[in-house]
């Protein structure tokens, strides 16, 4: 009974690191790192750093996205990274939002993930391989001043996949009315646990030798 207990504890020890690694940088913005690591984008707004943290945590924060009153909706934040991926291994992203209660916004808006892989690992335009479709977050009627998680569908990497650049987005749905989100503990992992579970017909990935 002794040995059979060592055997499944060393089994779990080697397994467990391998399903649940995030691959992004920075996924919780911590102090001081703020928003190292992500590459931010707006035409008629802004990300900063919130010391608001998701769990309350001191020297935590989050990220926070305002996108300004602006002529025609459909105006945008962006946040991206790229991150290294493995072709035919599916992946989730996942983390939380945040519509603070504000009179000063509208929050007529949406947040979204989005993943598009590419086949060098610089996540180079010219090589890029797919987009699978954005989730669609989550909006007011949604309770105020709550954080709410947000996971995406299962995502396969196409073949050939070496990259992807990850992207959180906040969206205004409505023209003229400005949106507020805050975003942390974002998470973007394999679910994968072995790499090749002979999707492709062969072998190559396992080997025969060894107890
Ligand atoms: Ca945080």
């Amino acid at each position: 009974m002794l040995r059979k207990t060592l055997i499944v504890g060393s089994l779990l020890m080697a397994a467990g690191p391998v399903f649940a690694q995030n691959l992004l940088v920075n996924p919780g913005f911590d102090d001081p790192d703020q928003l190292t690591g992500w590459t931010c984008e707006s035409i008629y707004g802004q990300a900063s750093w919130s010391s608001i943290d998701s769990l309350g945590l001191a020297g935590s924060g989050s990220m926070q996205h305002d996108v300004a009153a602006a002529l025609f909706n459909n105006e945008t934040v962006v946040c991206r990274q790229c991150v290294p991926v493995s072709e035919l291994r599916t992946y989730v992203m996942s983390g939380w939002h945040f519509w603070p209660d504000d009179p000063k916004v509208a929050q007529n808006g949406s947040v979204r993930w989005s993943m598009v892989f590419y086949g060098d690992t610089d996540c180079d335009p010219s090589s890029i391989l797919g987009f699978p479709p954005a989730t669609v977050g989550s909006r007011p009627p949604l309770a105020l001043d709550t954080w709410h998680h947000l996971v995406s569908d299962e995502i396969m990497a196409p073949a050939g996949s070496l990259s992807a650049r990850i992207g959180v987005i906040t969206w205004q749905d409505i023209a003229d009315e400005p949106v507020r989100a805050r975003l942390d503990d974002l998470d973007f992992s394999t679910t994968t646990v072995f790499r090749d579970g002979f999707e492709t017909g062969n072998l190559t990935e396992w080997s025969a030798s060894g107890p």
